[in-house]
């Protein structure tokens, strides 16, 4: 039952999740605002991403020397810490997150182990009453969230799902302790992102790996390895540089801005580049020309390309005919970066199985059953994604002004005033929420620029004496009709990709992050701060 007194009346902010944006936005409450402030996390330490995806082979796909905090935390920080790998792997990333946590003296004001059941918004008192499973209510004036986009895990109703007799874990909720798959017959559901990287790890180990794919994705070469001295000392000397142009770029890479239309070279010149970008590894090859996700003919020589590398890597023809993509531009679904997914499907104790032409229809107690054959198994592993960017939000139970759920309001897909604010919810803050670059950009990149401008708004409330702030219906709808612009002039909603919202059954469809690049949405945030926060209605 809930406790309806307030435990500290005179909090100035909440936030949700002490993940990489709840750490940053809670240290700026406290260093730059002096406000104060609580973080409220369900797990029982920080980390967010990193605490929960501990499944084998997790890696970041963003190279680790811009993945983590800028100088925007610490100039300091960034000369000590010294990374081991040029992409960092999940226990790396979270020492990091915990070591941030110990250095700014974050955790006393984080309440662990509790989850954020109602959030509403009291306009007597102008100020957010947020519950919580342990029975507490807490207020403050301002709610933040910093959820993540990708924190509800999604898995999938097959029928008989819970008869399954032996183990089963979803990759978002791996179990801490780790999971030994000596001896087992395993079955991998999913080839995103998180299978490309565990089931390499998970073949090593396992009896026999089925893997169970639906769609074919277009991987690119990851190109991991040990971070030298020299690279070390070469991106610490660089680090300005590095941050200003991951300020600036579409998506918040510190590599070129391709100037070339893919079409304005001929084919031999074009293979080349795409071949130095592959070989180079990471999204390089997502940046090597400017039209590839706006010109379908761009995009197919790229496409090819990549159905070529899976062919000469692939000994199987029909294997490798089953993993090339064929019903979806490259880049339209995220492309995952791989270390060895290919050639693990020359492993004789690898089979793929197509469950696009053959689907699941039921998990029993052996394993499962698709429409033409039985595969018994020890361990079936869910590698089925997320309910992206809104499912947690939806979850936090946020009613706003009118008493209106945020679910409801935003029934027909989201609505948002620069994917940070939200008329009808005031003194609300969305960290890389829906139609901001968020996930399609480098992510510590897109939450440092929300925090930083989130705070500097505080501050600017704070200096105006005023308490109450949210866009109105005007604002938010130029948004959204910007947004939508920006996404139609693209290909990306042709996929059926998670960042559309075509992987949870009934989600509404529309492009969810922004695509209009992160330097040109810095720039748009900036001028609305720049214009006494032009669209926000405050008092
Ligand atoms: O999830 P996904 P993910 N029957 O949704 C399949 C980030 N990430 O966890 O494509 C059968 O991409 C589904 O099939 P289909 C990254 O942004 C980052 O792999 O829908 N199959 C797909 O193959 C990434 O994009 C890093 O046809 C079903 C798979 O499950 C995001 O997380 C590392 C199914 C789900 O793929 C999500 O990646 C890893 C069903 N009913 C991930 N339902 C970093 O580098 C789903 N599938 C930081």
């Amino acid at each position: 039952m809930t406790d309806q007194s307030t435990d500290t009346p005179d909090l100035d902010a909440i936030v949700i999740g002490a993940g990489m944006s709840g750490l940053y936005m809670l240290h700026r409450l406290r260093d730059t605002l002096g406000m104060r402030a609580l973080v409220v996390e369900r797990a029982d330490d920080v980390g967010g991403t990193w605490y929960w995806n501990r499944y084998p082979g997790a890696r970041c796909d963003s190279e680790s020397y811009f993945y983590s905090f800028s100088d925007r935390l610490s100039e300091d920080l960034l000369q000590e810490w010294t990374w081991s790998e040029r992409f960092a792997g999940q226990p790396e990333i979270l020492r990091y997150l915990q070591h941030v946590a110990e250095r700014f003296d974050l955790r006393r004001d984080i309440r662990f182990g509790t989850t954020v059941t109602a959030a509403t918004w009291d306009e007597d008192g102008t100020r957010w009453l947020v519950d919580t499973d342990d029975g507490r209510r807490t207020s403050a004036r301002h709610l933040i969230t910093a959820v993540g986009c990708l924190s509800t895990t999604n898995l999938p109703e097959f029928p008989g799902r819970d008869s399954f007799a032996g183990e089963s874990f979803h990759t978002g909720a791996w179990p801490h302790e780790g999971v030994d798959f000596t001896g087992r017959r395993v079955a991998v559901i999913g080839t995103g992102a998180t299978a490309v990287q565990a089931v390499p790890e998970i073949a090593a180990q396992a009896e026999h790996v089925h893997v169970l794919q639906r769609t074919p994705n277009y991987d690119i070469a990851g190109g991991n390895r040990p971070m030298t001295e020299q690279d070390a000392r070469e991106i610490k000397e660089n680090y300005t540089d590095i941050w200003a142009r991951t300020r600036e770029t579409g998506f918040g890479f510190p590599y070129d801005a391709p100037e070339r239309t893919a079409l304005s070279v001929g084919d031999e010149e074009r293979r080349q580049i795409f071949e130095e970008a592959w070989q180079r590894g990471g999204f390089r090859l997502g940046t090597t020309f400017n039209d590839l996700l706006l010109d379908e003919a761009a995009n197919d020589t790229a496409s090819e390309f990549l159905r070529e590398k899976i062919r000469e890597r692939v000994h199987d023809p029909a294997v490798a005919e089953l993993l090339c993509p064929s019903d979806h531009p490259f880049f339209t679904k995220r492309p995952p970066l791989e270390n060895g997914w290919y050639e693990t499907f020359n492993r004789s104790n690898v089979t793929l199985v197509d469950v696009r032409s053959n689907p699941i229809e039921q998990i029993v107690p052996t394993g499962v059953r698709t429409a033409e054959a039985q595969y018994d198994v020890d361990t079936i592993v869910y590698a089925t994604g997320f309910d992206a960017m809104t499912g947690t939000l939806f979850k936090l139970g946020i009613r706003g002004a009118d008493g209106v759920p945020l679910a409801e309001r935003w029934a027909d897909g989201p609505r948002t005033y620069l994917g940070v604010a939200a008329t009808g919810f005031p003194n609300l803050f969305m960290i890389t929420g829906p139609q901001s670059p968020s996930v399609l950009s480098n992510m510590p990149v897109s939450i440092e620029q929300h925090v930083d401008w989130i705070t500097d708004l505080l501050r600017h409330l704070q200096e105006n004496g005023q308490d109450r702030i949210e866009p109105s219906e005007e604002a938010e709808q130029g948004w959204i009709d910007h947004h939508d612009e920006v996404s139609a002039a693209t290909l990306l909603p042709r996929a059926n990709s998670w960042w559309v919202g075509a992987n949870i059954p009934g989600k509404p469809r529309r492009l969810y992050p922004y695509v209009g690049g992160v330097g040109v949405y810095r720039q748009l945030c900036d001028d609305v701060a720049s214009k006494d926060y032009e669209g926000f209605v405050t008092s």
